[in-house]
């Protein structure tokens, strides 16, 4: 779809019902996060199935495929060699592993993987205590869905009694300005901006100073996702830092890269540049929903030793959850139940 297409397409539209109830909202997301993970499963499982065919217990034969199978599924390679040598570990220990428990076996191991990289899952939409106002920066390639992101999180801000007030710093193309207005405008947040082919670190100056002199909660900044260089992006970044600084000395307090899911280990390759380039912080995972390639979400969280914060499951304003590993790990290796 065009941007604009995007941009004035039916689920942007300001009319759109009101998001769910803070409770209706936590039942569902268990429910949307197995749906948006149903072709990743699909993919997994099917393969899975050919792999031990006739087999009933896991020996090197299985182990081998299990490893294409995990590299395929977009898991990345040195973490998939990192499960399947504890996978090897505890067949070598138990000495007989059936089939039929290597569903479990996989579950279990991978959500001990994840849990050693010391980063702390978030209880729910929340902000760091002391930090009023929370200034979230939002970095990103273009399209991998920063704005939408920024949308949705506003959204469960407000929601949980948070004031918020968004800034429109990606000034590169009119329709990024237009499209986070819309956003405002839907979740009822003010944004500031200067309009196109402004300064960025002039409106994420504005936006934190309004935000500061508004007392807001929280402000979030979008950027533009320019990623021509490296140096070129740093330069940007560390300007926007350091303009925010004026105004609030320990300000940004996290850096968010927003990675598009569904790109799999182009994802990957962008974690790697922007942390190269820039003190990232925490991540956001978007469009898990649709692509067979949420096993990403694994490799990434394991590579990288940033928190996961955010998976996007969906274009509405209620499809962003908090990222738990072991609800996630636990929904990637459910069966689903048809
Ligand atoms: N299916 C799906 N689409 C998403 C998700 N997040 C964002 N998008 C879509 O991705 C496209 C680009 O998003 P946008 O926020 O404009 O990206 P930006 O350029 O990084 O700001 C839009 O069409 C969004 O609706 C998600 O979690 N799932
Ligand atoms: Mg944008």
């Amino acid at each position: 779809m065009s941007f604009l297409g995007n941009l004035f397409s039916k689920e942007n539209q300001p009319d759109r019902p009101a998001s769910r109830s803070l409770a209706e909202g936590r039942q569902a997301g268990k429910e949307s996060l197995d749906q948006g993970l149903e072709k990743s499963k699909e993919n997994f499982f099917s393969k899975l199935g050919k792999a031990i065919a006739g087999k009933s217990s896991v020996d090197e034969e299985v182990l081998d495929q299990l490893e294409e199978i995990l590299i395929s599924s977009d898991v990345g390679v040195d973490t998939t060699l990192k499960i399947i040598k504890r996978i090897q570990t505890r067949v070598a220990r138990d000495k007989y592993v059936g089939t039929t428990e290597l569903d479990s076996i996989l579950k279990q191991e991978i959500a001990h993987l994840l849990s050693e990289n010391n980063t702390e899952d978030l209880a729910d939409f929340e902000t760091p205590t002391g930090k009023k106002p929370y200034v979230l920066l939002v970095v990103g390639v273009n399209g991998v869905g920063k704005t939408t992101t920024i949308g949705k999180l506003a959204a469960q801000f407000k929601k949980r009694g948070k004031s918020v007030v968004l800034g429109a710093a990606d000034t590169f193309r009119a329709a990024a300005v237009d499209q986070l207005k819309l956003w405002g405008e839907r979740v009822g947040v003010p944004v500031i901006s200067k309009g196109m082919n402004t300064d960025p670190s002039a409106v994420a100056f504005e936006a934190v100073e309004k935000g500061v002199e508004m007392g807001a909660d929280v402000i979030i900044i979008d950027t533009a996702g320019r990623l021509h260089t490296k140096i070129n992006l740093m330069q940007e970044l560390s300007k926007i830092k350091r303009v925010i600084q004026k105004v609030i000395p320990d300000a940004p307090h996290d850096v968010m890269l927003v990675l598009d899911g569904s790109t799999g280990q182009n994802a990957v390759v962008q974690a790697r540049e922007f942390t190269k380039a820039t003190d990232v912080t925490c991540l956001a995972i978007t469009k898990l929903d649709g692509t067979a390639k949420g096993g990403v979400v694994i490799g990434i969280s394991d590579e990288f030793k940033i928190p996961v914060k955010y998976i996007g499951v969906g274009e509405k304003i209620d499809d962003l959850q908090t990222f738990n590993k072991k609800e996630f790990v636990d929904s990637l290796f459910k069966r689903s139940v048809s």
